[in-house]
């Protein structure tokens, strides 16, 4: 049985009350922290098999985020030494050292996104990153005049979220549906999406539809950029079939009842080809989609 704290984050990433995938990875490294600092037992060997145990109950939250097996395996690199006190400290410090290197990542990211957008742009962005978000708010408070565009994104609404940030951040912002994007998309100059796995053939793993939206960008030859930080990145994946596209609850999609006799599928997430994106913004730079597989290897 995993421990209560364990379990409880474990619950709030199923359901998304924890969502986005930096996010789920910081939460899981915290948790992970949290459950070796409460440690009470003496007995080492018995620590390790319960935080491999706690690892794997938040590794199985959700099977599509690259980024929680990274921060997951990030923070079980801490781990050596002999006793409960060697083995938490190590714990703790790689926990730390996860977190705080994901958010200066985001930092970064948004300030090279901001960049991205020019005075009088209008973005259009699907579900709700958090990297985005950012920055947005940071070329609109560049003082640029920007314009949003914010998918609903169907069936979770995630673009909710995003309109809601931008807004009260004084981003002038429209919410359309998610089958609008070929409409408004000739109004728009760049597209600005996060990631929840990136694979070394420069395929980008995120919410359902982005793959779509970018056809479409490509269609009009706007460009698509990518936000995601380096553990948004598979170093095992070579194709996009290996890794699990997230099939949630249908009842997502609708009350069950109202649609007797009707199958219902509800994947989460999809896959857009490199050929779609014009570049990818990481920590360590604005790279183009083909350099992936030389970055996956120095990080
Ligand atoms: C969220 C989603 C986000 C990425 C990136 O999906 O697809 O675009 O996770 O987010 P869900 P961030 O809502 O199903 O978790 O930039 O915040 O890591």
């Amino acid at each position: 049985m995993p421990p209560k704290i364990v379990e409880e984050t474990a619950n709030l990433i199923s359901t998304m009350e924890i969502r986005g995938a930096g996010k789920i990875g910081r939460a899981a490294a915290q948790t992970l922290k949290d459950f070796a600092i409460g440690y009470r037992d003496a007995d080492h060997i018995k620590f390790l098999k319960e935080l491999n145990t706690a690892k794997e109950t938040l590794l199985n939250t959700r099977p599509t985020a690259v980024s929680l097996a990274n921060a997951l395996n990030a923070v079980m690199s801490g781990v050596k030494g002999n006793s409960v006190d060697e083995i938490r400290n190590g714990v703790v410090n790689a926990a730390d050292k996860f977190i705080v290197q994901s958010k200066k990542a985001v930092e970064k990211i948004a300030k090279m996104a901001a960049a991205k957008i020019k005075d009088g742009d209008s973005i259009m962005t699907h579900c709700n990153s958090t990297v985005v978000v950012k920055g947005i708010i940071n070329a609109h408070e560049q003082d640029k005049r920007i314009h949003v565009f914010a998918t609903e994104t169907r069936p979770w609404q995630q673009g909710f979220i995003t309109a809601r940030a931008l807004a009260d951040a004084g981003v002038d912002v429209t919410l359309i549906v998610d089958s609008a994007a070929r409409t408004f998309m000739t109004e728009t100059d760049l597209v600005l999406v996060g990631a929840d796995t990136i694979i070394s053939n420069g395929t980008v793993i995120n919410k359902i539809g982005t793959s779509q939206i970018a056809l479409i960008a490509h269609e009009n030859n706007v460009p698509v950029f990518v936000c995601a930080e380096s553990y948004k990145f598979s170093k095992t994946a070579r194709t996009d079939d290996q890794v699990t596209i997230e099939e949630r609850d249908t009842s997502e999609i609708v009350e069950p009842s109202k649609l007797k006799g009707v199958k219902l599928r509800n994947p989460v997430f999809d896959s857009t080809p490199p050929k779609y994106i014009k570049a990818i913004i990481t920590e360590y730079g604005i790279i183009s989609p083909s350099e992936v597989r030389e970055v996956i290897t120095k990080i």
